[in-house]
């Protein structure tokens, strides 16, 4: 039973690749209406053309989270395309791990403009709209990294960790106000995505390039979640979903 999905509008960020395109395809093979963004304009056109392909329907915007002005536009196609937003999928990230001592600073910083002022500016976009509504639903793609610390993931974590904090207050505050907007979070373990690209740090990218081999499941796994998520009625909210392969020992 897919009642909840159908005609659904969600914009979904990092929808280029990995577990956002994942969703994205779902999600429109359920009677949702995606909005697909990200940087990279080739692959939101070709994953479009094939959800449309598939009976699906969908658009996208070439988008970086980190401006505002790009999360306010797509807020606005969304809206001229389809009439509304119902969800807010906000999963754009990266994880150029490190030792502290390596000094990536540039990494550091980047992950904090795009893990967590990402979310901020995506939330800015779209809560006037929920606001008005009366309704929306925001899921997240935080980390086991957010609930969990580990060597070389320290501005990693502390992004994901931030994610949860401001999902957990959006949640309360949004229940004392009344209007009704529901959250999710996400905390993926390793999934086989282009994430792992990310990383500069030779050592500590073979390290996870080896426990990904031995760990890493499918970003249809997440899309799966997503998905179960968003298919409960109005008056549930299922908040935080922890979701890693059958055999992780950590
Ligand atoms: O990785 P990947 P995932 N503006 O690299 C986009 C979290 N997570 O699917 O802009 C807009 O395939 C990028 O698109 P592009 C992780 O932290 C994962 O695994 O075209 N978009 C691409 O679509 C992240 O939050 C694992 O380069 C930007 C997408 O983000 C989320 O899952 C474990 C952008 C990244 O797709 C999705 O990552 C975990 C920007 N400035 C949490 N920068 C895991 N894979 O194991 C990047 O705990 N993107």
């Amino acid at each position: 039973m897919n009642d909840h999905i159908a005609d659904k509008v969600v914009i979904i960020t990092g929808a280029s690749s990995g577990i956002g395109e994942a969703t994205a395809r779902l999600l429109a093979s359920k009677g949702a209406k995606v909005v697909l963004g990200a940087r990279r304009e080739d692959k939101l056109k070709q994953a479009v053309d094939e959800i449309e392909k598939n009976g699906g329907q969908a658009v996208y915007q070439t988008l970086d989270v980190t401006q505002q002005s790009d999360n306010d536009n797509i807020v606005k196609l969304a809206k001229e395309t389809f009439g509304r937003i119902d969800v807010v999928f906000l999963n754009a990230g990266l994880m150029p791990n490190s030792p502290l001592s390596a000094l990536k600073t540039e990494d550091w910083h980047r992950m904090v403009d795009v893990n967590i002022k990402g979310v901020l500016n995506g939330v800015a976009a779209v809560l006037p709209t929920f606001t008005e509504q009366r309704s929306g639903h925001v899921i997240t793609t935080s980390s086991v990294a957010g609930l969990k610390a580990y060597p070389g993931g320290a501005v990693y974590g502390g992004t994901k960790w931030f994610v949860r904090d401001f999902m957990e207050v959006l949640r309360m505050e949004s229940a004392m106000e009344g209007t009704n907007i529901r959250t999710a979070t996400i905390y993926p373990a390793a999934i086989n995505t282009e994430l792992l690209n990310t990383i500069s740090h030779n050592d500590t990218a073979q390290g996870m390039g080896k426990t990904y081999e031995q760990y890493g499941i499918s970003p249809d796994r997440i899309a799966d979640v997503v998905a179960y998520a968003i298919n409960q009625p109005k008056d549930t909210t299922i908040n935080e979903f922890t979701v890693g392969p059958a055999n992780q020992p950590w």
